[in-house]
């Protein structure tokens, strides 16, 4: 083992964390100690490959020199000044991130949950000073099964009991309808709608893909009735689904993107809404802001991140490798695997007999890390570094749960 890890052993670890951490995960039990590209390291010197990639905020992998260098290039020269100065690394962020994403204007928070509530906040502005919604009466429309965060106002148009239960009073101003269901959104459109938050592929829903024709829908729905789209792709931007972003699926272009987790090339938080000049417009100063968003550490690691993806190359290995994946994944046992979707390098596998948090503990005991969601679906996500020939590995170890 390198450097300076923890001490005690893996037990003594854990109980330290379940001794004076809030309960809030229920981890599996492996503890990490290192870690580069798809794979980690844990405390007894036991690899294990990552096929979560946390959720794709490592869609580079652990540590890419690239992202490493810039960090600790800036490290070196200033992290930290507020928003109340300029820097240097400001700018050209930006400026980069709106072109990557071919919008105009970028706002910089840290975390997704925090981006997704300048999006709220956004829209509502824009929909009352804009669009002309009389006061306090703006909607935004959102979908059953969605996750955007954590924050009280999020959780407040959560469909997940646990994400949601009591923690009201609830933030009033949103409307739920059926993902996937256009008929239901048509319905739910009038002229308080100012903003439909939707993310193309539902992550923490089980990799729900929605059916063909849904986000060119949802973007004509948008456009009739003067609402802005808002496309929540935190999880499924920056390459995770073998594009940019997931709309490009449909070949839609939504009014505003909310990227996070890869932005920060897994070693800082970095999140950003990104729009037009008159939507993120609405803004003048004093009206929204934050104390790290937007930090001279945080846009150095950024802009490497966007350089990356500026090539196509991560984008272009998550298609390759995630047709091959999926492939892989459709040709297991149908009385054991009851449901596979996906697209790119992400998978959800919905077992028959298995619940998901078995089927990880025992990728887990195989030498995979994967991560369940609702029942007995499982994740899959690996870095878009992995290769080929580790890919197969893993997938062969999800073979042999079912086998
Ligand atoms: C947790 C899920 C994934 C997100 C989308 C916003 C956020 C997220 C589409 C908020 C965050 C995370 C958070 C993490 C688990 C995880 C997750 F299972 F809950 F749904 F990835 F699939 N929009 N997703 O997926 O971003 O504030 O966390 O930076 O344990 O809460 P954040």
């Amino acid at each position: 083992m390198s450097g300076m890890g923890g001490t005690g052993t893996a037990a003594q670890l854990r109980a330290q964390a379940a001794a004076h951490s809030a309960h809030n995960y229920h981890p599996l039990p492996v503890v990490i100690a290192d870690a580069e590209g798809a794979w980690v390291t844990d405390v007894d010197g036991r690899r294990y490959l990552d096929m979560l990639a946390a959720y794709s905020a490592i869609n580079f992998g652990h540590r890419h020199p690239r992202l490493v260098a810039a960090a600790q290039r800036q490290l070196e020269r200033v992290t930290l000044v507020s928003r109340a100065f300029e820097h240097d690394q400001f700018g050209p962020f930006c400026a980069e991130l709106a072109a990557l994403a071919g919008m105009e204007m970028v706002l910089p928070m840290n975390t997704g949950a925090e981006a997704v509530e300048t999006a709220i906040k956004t829209a509502r502005k824009w929909g009352y000073e804009v669009k002309g919604v009389p006061g306090n009466e703006a909607v935004i429309v959102v979908f059953d099964g969605n996750f955007h965060g954590r924050t009280t106002t999020i959780v407040s148009f959560s469909t997940d009991p646990d994400a949601r239960e009591s923690f009201g009073p609830y933030t009033p101003g949103f409307r739920i309808v059926g993902y996937g269901d256009l008929g239901a959104l048509a319905s739910a459109m009038d002229d308080n709608v100012v903003a439909v938050l939707f993310e193309p592929i539902q992550g923490e829903a089980g990799v729900l893909v929605p059916p063909p024709g849904f986000l060119a829908g949802v973007r004509k729905l948008c456009s009739d009735h003067g609402a802005l789209m808002i496309a929540d792709e935190i999880q499924s931007g920056l390459g995770r689904t073998g594009t940019t972003f997931a709309c490009e699926h449909e070949d839609v272009v939504p009014d505003m993107y909310i990227l996070g987790k890869a932005l920060g090339g897994g070693i800082v938080p970095v999140s950003a809404v990104v729009s037009s000049g008159d939507v993120l417009g609405v803004f003048k100063p004093g009206q929204h802001g934050s104390t790290f968003g937007g930090n001279p550490l945080a846009c150095a690691v950024a802009r490497e991140v966007i350089a990356m993806l500026a090539t196509g190359e991560y984008q272009e290995r998550s298609a390759k490798l995630g047709a091959h994946m999926l492939d892989r994944l459709n040709e297991l046992p149908q009385d054991k695997v009851r449901d596979v979707r996906g697209r790119g390098l992400w998978a959800g596998i919905e077992f028959a007999e298995l619940s998901g948090r078995d089927a990880c503990e025992r990728l887990a005991a195989r030498g995979v890390l994967a991560k369940d969601t609702h029942g007995s679906t499982i994740r899959l996500a690996p870095p878009l570094v992995i290769s080929e020939q580790d890919l197969d590995v893993a997938i062969d170890q999800v073979e042999g749960l079912v086998r």
